[in-house]
């Protein structure tokens, strides 16, 4: 992509209202712009970053043997008398109503939908287990949305779904999505703990948020701090196997405000009790009949008897994370992308545009990182240089080439790692293969 094409309206000046690091850069780094409270337009840059979040996000769930499916923002409110959720779920709820009257309301979830859908086809054991999944849009009319994407009204969530046949089976399919989050995470770049969580409207017994420490995450949290450096666990099938990653990950101690004890938090050796703040960036949920019960969601079990199908449900944020993900990776000039979710892989910064020479390595070296897959942005802008250092940082792309007459005559062009700010001198060869070796198996 070349700058002088691309919609990037980057802000010099901070917005008042925005208090936190991912707010403050996503504003600035054209990512989104406010529409009206917690809701949001995503700008060509932030949106590609969404859909790379959502790509992974995808990835692993199929992995996982979650089926992808697609259900409707607007929910009938029927389903939700059903259930009782209708009159439970409260002010956060955006209540509508159509021409004829009749009550409608804006997805903040969709367990009531579902399970009505799942009864209406599926009568045997045999048809077990299921787990369905959609990347939704979502509206939750919060009290306070706050800090950009993050607390939004309306926000991107993937939700899946999963019927099994008993308890035991249900969860087995909560352990395998368990490991499935682990593993998005660290594709993701975050190290996310998953901690016992307060399962709130949602419902059920046993569940766990997925958080990743920031100062200025919501959630209140106590962990043991070996828990935060654990590796992903890489994909199982096993009961057993399944079950282990689960038990190791969930004998230490971790666990959100709500459901946090203190006299067991004293068993955790000193010098390894973390207590901290995070950002809740998912929350798995098992249930068992919750939904299936009032629905009557039930099959035919392998004794000819009916049973009520035993239920969870497993939520990514999939639009806080792109301000998760900045929160915990960014420096004072601007953002840090992971190479798995940076919304172009290199920049190239024409420090010449005019010259000859300039912009023709720099068209030789775009058409050649184009070509290997690795979509580079090109300011080919006629701003001065310190501006385009400037802007390039603040976007946060792994990787800067810059480019210039002077280093030209030396036959060099600048390689500059984001991350680090580490600049090597190239040659503009060795300068394409460097990026495109750092970008193998990503
Ligand atoms: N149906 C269940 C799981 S599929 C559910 O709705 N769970 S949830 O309420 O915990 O939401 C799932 C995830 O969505 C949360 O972990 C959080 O990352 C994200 N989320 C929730 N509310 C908001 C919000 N207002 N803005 C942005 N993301 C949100």
């Amino acid at each position: 992509m070349r700058l002088s094409n691309y919609f990037l309206p980057v802000l010099k000046e901070t917005p008042a209202d925005a208090t936190i690091a991912s707010h403050r850069f996503m504003l600035r780094a054209g990512m989104v712009k406010q529409d009206s409270a917690g809701i949001y337009i995503w700008l060509p840059l932030g949106f590609k970053v969404l859909k790379k979040i959502e790509h992974i996000v995808r990835e692993e769930q199929n992995k996982a043997g979650a089926v992808e499916m697609l259900m409707p923002t607007i929910q009938s409110a029927n389903h939700w008398k059903e259930t009782g959720r209708y009159d439970a779920y409260g002010p956060e709820m955006l209540r509508i109503k159509d021409r004829g009257d009749r009550e409608l309301l804006y997805g903040p979830t969709n367990e009531d939908m579902i399970t009505d859908m799942f009864r209406s086809y599926v009568r045997s054991y045999k048809d077990l287990p299921q787990n369905l999944y959609h990347i939704q849009w979502k509206f939750r009319d919060e009290r306070r949305p706050r800090f950009g994407v993050m607390r939004g009204r309306e926000f991107l969530m993937k939700d899946a779904y999963s019927f099994d046949i008993d308890a035991d089976a249900a969860k087995l399919t909560y352990y395998r999505q368990f490991v499935a989050y682990l593993n998005t995470y660290a594709r993701l770049g975050l190290k996310a703990v998953p901690m016992r969580a307060d399962t709130g409207p949602i419902g059920g017994e046993l569940s766990h948020e997925f958080l990743i420490l920031a100062e200025t995450g919501e959630s209140e949290v106590f962990c043991h701090k070996d828990l935060v450096d654990m590796p992903a666990p890489g994909h199982f099938e096993t009961k057993d196997e399944l079950e282990a990653v689960f038990n190791e990950r969930t004998s230490l101690y971790a666990a959100t405000d709500e459901k946090h004890d203190a006299d067991e938090f004293a068993k955790v050796p000193a010098d390894k009790q973390l207590s901290a703040r995070g950002i809740e960036v998912g929350h798995i949920f098992y249930f068992g009949d919750k939904y299936s019960e009032p629905m009557k969601a039930q099959v035919t079990g392998a004794d000819g008897k009916n049973v009520n199908v035993m239920m969870g449900s497993y939520g990514v944020g999939v639009s806080r994370l792109v301000g998760g993900i900045i929160e915990s990776s960014h420096d004072e000039n601007g953002i840090i992308w992971p190479k798995s979710v940076a919304p172009f892989g290199a920049g190239i910064i024409n420090l010449k545009s005019g010259d000859t020479e300039a912009d023709a390595a720099c068209e030789d070296i775009y058409q050649k990182l184009s070509a290997a897959g690795i979509d580079p942005l090109y300011d080919d802008k006629d701003d001065r240089g310190g501006q385009k250092f400037a802007r390039m940082d603040l976007i946060g792309l792994p990787y800067q080439l810059v480019i210039g007459p002077r280093g030209l005559k030396e036959g060099i062009i600048e390689v500059k790692i984001r991350a680090t700010g580490e600049k090597k001198n190239l040659s503009p060869a060795d300068a394409l293969n460097f990026i495109i070796s750092e970008f193998e198996g990503v």
